[in-house]
C-alpha cells in the first residue's frame, strides 16, 4: 500500500516531519534526570495501565543516534521533539550540566544528519518539587518555566530551527486538572480554571524569554478536537459548543484575540486567579506560527451534571486503537477555521497527526496499512485546504517510535517504528517504508 499523491504535490519547502517527546521515550532513569509528576502519578494504584513509567521508555538517551538515523533515512525535513525540565533541572531550579550536555549532543546529531530542530520545552514532565508548590495551579510557576527557559535556550536556542514553549495547553490544564486522566490528576474546577490561565501566561513569558535572547521562528502548539453535537437538538448543540470553547477556543481566542470565549468563562470565571485580564498583554506576545495538533473529533451530548453539563457519546465513524473516531475532513475544517478566525497570514503547522495500532512483528515486517491509510486521508485535506489558500508550512506524524502512551502505558502503538519493550529493538513498519517511499521521490 502506498499514498495516493507524490512528494512534489506538495510546494519544495513545505516540511515533513516527525514528533516525539522527552518523558515518552528518553529514559528517566539516566543522565541525573530528576522526579516528575508523571513518576508520583503512575506510582498511585489506578492511574496508569499496568503502573508503568517512564524511568527507561525507548531508552532513547542512549540510542538516539540511531533513532536519529531513522528519521533521517526516512527523509523527513525536520524533527519535533522536547527539552524534559526535570533533566535540565531536576528540582526544577538548578541546572544539571548532564542534561543540558544531553540535549547539546542531541542537537548537534540532529543537525549533522541535516535535519531542523524543531523543540517543545514543555511537554509535560513537570518536576516534582515544583508540583509539591502547587505546579500549574501557582501563578509563580510563570518565573520557573521563565527561568528553564532562559536556561536551557541560552544553550541551544543559537542551534534550534523553531521553538514552542508548551505541548497542548489543553491536555496541561483541563485533561490534567478537571478530567483527571493525566497527572496530577486533579479533579477540581478552581485547579483547573487556574491552570488554564497559568499554562498560557508560562507560554506568552517563555515567549518574550526568547525573543529577548534573539530567538526567531516561535510559535504555539495546541490541541484540537472537533465537537459535533450528538443529536440536532438545541441542547445538544449548545453543550458542543461549551465543549469547543473550553477545549479549542480558550487558548487559540487568548492567545490570538486576548480575551476567553463566552462559554467557557461561564463557568471558570469565578474561579481564575485576580486581575487575569491584565495578562493577556503577555499571552499575545506575537508568534511566528501556529501549530495544530489533530486526532479525532467527539460526539457531545448534553448532561444533567453541573457545568459544563455534558458528556461523550459514542460515535459511528471507524475507530482507532485509542477508540477515537478517524475523522480526517475535522483537520481541514480546522486548518480553515483557524486561520479565518485567529491567525490569518500566520503560517500553520500539523505539529502532529497520527493513530495507535495494535499491530505486532510477523515474519516479513511489521504491518500497518491502516496507519498509511490514515496519513493519505489527513494529508489529503491538508493539500485541501492549501489549495484553498490556507497557509500550511509543514506536517509531523506522531510518533516516531511506539513509545510511552501515558495514562495507557505502553500498550497504544502510536509508532512509524515498531519498539519491542523487552529487548528495545526497532524495526520500521510499513507506513515508515511508505513515507521513506513518498519522501526520497
Ligand atoms: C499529545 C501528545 C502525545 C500523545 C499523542 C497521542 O499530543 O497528546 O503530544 O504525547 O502521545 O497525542 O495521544
Amino acid at each position: 500500500m502506498s499514498f495516493s499523491f507524490q512528494h512534489s504535490d506538495f510546494p519544495d519547502d513545505f516540511l515533513f516531519g516527525t514528533a516525539t517527546s522527552a518523558y515518552q521515550i528518553e529514559g528517566h532513569g539516566f543522565g541525573g534526570a530528576g522526579r516528575t509528576h508523571w513518576d508520583d502519578f503512575a506510582a498511585t494504584p489506578g492511574n496508569v495501565v499496568r503502573a508503568e513509567h517512564g524511568q527507561r521508555a525507548c531508552d532513547h538517551y542512549h540510542r538516539y543516534p540511531q533513532d536519529l538515523d531513522l528519521v533521517r533515512d526516512a527523509g523527513f525535513d525536520a524533527y519535533r521533539f522536547s527539552l524534559s525540565w526535570a533533566r535540565v533541572m531536576p528540582d526544577g531550579r538548578t541546572p544539571n550540566p548532564e542534561g543540558l550536555d544531553f540535549y547539546d549532543r542531541l542537537t548537534d546529531a540532529m543537525l549533522e544528519r541535516g535535519l531542523k530542530p524543531c523543540a517543545t520545552l514543555y511537554h509535560w514532565e513537570l518536576p516534582s518539587p515544583l508540583a509539591d508548590l502547587g505546579g500549574w495551579r501557582n501563578r509563580d510557576i510563570a518565573d520557573w518555566f521563565a527561568d528553564y527557559t532562559h536556561t536551557i535556550m541560552s544553550r541551544l536556542g543559537d542551534r534550534m530551527y523553531s521553538v514552542a514553549p508548551i505541548n497542548e495547553p489543553w491536555c496541561v490544564a483541563w485533561l490534567s486538572h478537571f478530567l483527571g486522566h493525566h497527572a496530577p490528576g486533579l479533579r477540581d474546577i478552581r485547579a483547573a480554571a487556574r491552570a488554564m490561565h497559568h499554562v498560557l501566561l508560562s507560554h506568552g513569558r517563555a515567549i518574550q524569554v526568547m525573543r529577548d535572547l534573539g530567538l526567531t521562528n516561535l510559535g504555539s502548539v495546541f490541541n484540537l478536537e472537533w465537537a459535533t453535537p450528538a443529536d440536532d437538538s438545541p441542547a445538544a448543540q449548545a453543550a458542543a459548543a461549551r465543549y469547543d470553547a473550553i477545549y479549542n477556543h480558550w487558548f487559540l481566542s487568548g492567545v490570538f484575540k486576548g480575551h476567553y470565549p463566552a462559554q467557557a468563562l461561564d463557568g471558570l470565571e469565578p474561579h481564575l486567579p485576580a486581575n487575569w485580564q491584565d495578562d493577556f498583554t503577555t499571552i499575545q506576545s506575537p508568534l511566528d506560527w501556529c501549530g495544530l495538533n489533530y486526532y479525532t473529533r467527539k460526539c457531545i451530548a448534553p448532561d444533567p451534571s453541573p457545568w459544563p453539563a455534558l458528556r461523550e457519546v459514542d460515535g459511528p465513524l471507524p475507530k482507532t486503537q485509542m477508540g477515537w473516531e478517524i475523522y480526517p475532513e475535522g483537520l481541514y475544517n480546522f486548518l480553515t477555521s483557524t486561520a479565518k478566525t485567529y491567525t490569518g497570514d500566520l503560517p500553520l503547522l500539523i505539529t502532529e497527526n497520527g493513530m495507535a495500532s495494535a499491530e505486532s512483528p510477523i515474519s516479513g515486517g511489521v504491518h500497518d496499512p491502516e496507519r498509511i491509510a490514515f496519513l493519505d486521508a489527513h494529508l489529503a485535506q491538508v493539500l485541501r485546504a492549501m489549495r484553498d489558500g490556507v497557509p500550511v508550512q509543514g506536517y509531523f506524524v506522531w510518533s516516531l517510535l511506539d513509545n510511552y502512551e501515558w495514562a495507557l502505558g505502553y500498550e497504544k502503538r502510536f509508532g512509524l517504528v515498531h519498539v519491542d519493550f523487552e529487548t528495545l529493538e526497532r524495526q520500521p513498519k510499513s507506513s515508515y517504508l511508505a513515507l521513506t517511499e513518498l519522501l526520497n521521490r
